[in-house]
């Protein structure tokens, strides 16, 4: 039996008659560093979607301003889904999303971001046809999800001292720490003598260290970090599986895990223990469900990363991370952390409670929250329409 027969899962088949493409800036309220690089301003990419029904949806292209984090950018993504994605989905029937995945991976290598946008906008149009959250549609089961904060690299360990106090105590149920090569035993080391032993802190190094390093990196193990998140390159499982053999940390790896059977082989390997789960690193929905899935089955804790997403990217990630094998917290933070003046694009805003909780919205159909359009439109410095 197909998924989509099961009871409580609506079949929804969908024509997209319409893509429109807009990139809008939105400045950080702080800088972000990354061992790869720094972002100060993010330029968002939107997809506004028009089934043939009227129906409209929304996906963001998570994709980032320089190859730093993977090869793609905003601006290949532009032209490949120009190019080639959409001209494989308009005026096309599917019978439901799941089956959009596999017509944009038939001999179409790579481009997971630019594919993953549209894939994830017929999830939301399915989900608005059906009348159902996209959380539901998704398969998810969670009605709260644990947040966690990202925070890039700092200038010494006491600015990362502050900022990690200041997050545990707005209530933040996971504490990640960039590091880099120059900046990682010492900032951890203070971070944990401040914030006392129970304290959720783990570190991400974005590929910064060689297998050379493996003994300068088992010195966090001192530290009682839930995970160490990706420390070798970023298409690299036999050296993470060496690493993972010396380290008490668990590894757990964003960069490398690009499909289901990336993450197949991580298991086979143990290149790792936990997974992050990004849909735009992945290609969208269909292929983060499979890697759930397969993990769940594994015993391999999942969670949902971040990309620095808007509001509308971070709705499309709290519906994610709604399923059930999502049993750490996410990258998952309110609007407020990342956007100043102006806020974000989306009505109501993303915000966390005390016990440091963002609601996954399930009161109306499709992304469950309003995209602020004329904003968008005002806002945006480069719109093009596909289709017509
Ligand atoms: O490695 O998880 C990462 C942002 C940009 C590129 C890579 C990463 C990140 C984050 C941000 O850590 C998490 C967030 O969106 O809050
Ligand atoms: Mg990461």
């Amino acid at each position: 039996m197909l998924a989509r027969d099961l009871p409580g899962r609506p079949r929804v088949t969908l024509r997209l008659e319409r893509i429109v493409l807009r990139e809008i800036r939105l400045p950080l309220r702080e800088p972000f560093r990354i061992s790869s690089g720094l972002t100060t301003e993010r330029r968002i990419f939107l997809l506004e979607l028009t089934e043939a029904s009227g129906a409209v949806g929304w996906s963001e292209c998570v994709a980032g301003e320089l190859p730093n984090y993977s090869a793609e950018t905003i601006d290949t993504a532009w032209h490949a889904i120009r190019e080639w994605v959409a001209p494989r989905v308009l005026g096309r029937s599917f019978g439901g999303p799941e089956e959009v995945a596999p017509a944009l991976a038939e001999d179409f290598r790579g481009h997971l971001m630019a594919k993953a946008a549209v894939e994830m906008g017929c999830w939301d149009v399915a989900a608005r046809l059906a009348g159902v959250p996209l959380a539901r549609l998704l398969g998810g089961t969670q009605e709260r999800i644990p947040a966690g904060i990202s925070i890039g690299i700092q200038a010494d360990p006491a600015a990362l001292v502050a900022r990690a106090m200041a997050a545990l105590a707005e209530g933040y149920r996971k504490i990640k720490m960039k590091i880099r090569p120059g900046a990682d035993v010492a900032y951890v080391r203070a971070v944990r003598e401040a914030a006392g032993p129970a304290a959720p802190l783990m570190a991400d190094a974005n590929s910064a260290y060689t297998l050379a390093e493996a003994d300068h990196l088992a010195e966090l193990d001192a530290f009682g970090l839930t995970m160490l998140e990706q420390p070798l390159g970023q298409d690299d499982l036999v050296q993470h599986a060496e690493l993972q053999r010396r380290l008490a940390t668990p590894i757990c790896l964003d960069e490398c895990i690009t499909s289901v059977d990336r993450a197949r082989d991580m298991i086979t390997l143990g290149s790792g223990r936990v997974v992050n789960i990004k849909p735009g690193r992945v290609g969208g929905f269909a292929a983060s469900k499979a890697i759930h899935d397969l993990c769940r089955t594994h015993g391999i804790p999942v969670w949902c990363g971040g990309m620095l997403e808007s509001g509308v990217g971070r709705a499309h990630n709290v519906a994610l991370a709604s399923l059930p094998g999502f049993t750490l917290p996410g990258d998952l933070s309110p609007s407020a952390r990342y956007w100043g003046a102006g806020g974000d694009v989306v009505e109501p805003e993303w915000t966390m409670d005390a016990d440091g909780m963002v609601r996954v919205p399930l009161d109306k159909p499709g992304i469950g929250v309003e995209v602020d359009a004329e904003r968008v439109a005002a806002l945006a410095v480069r719109t093009e329409t596909l289709g017509a």
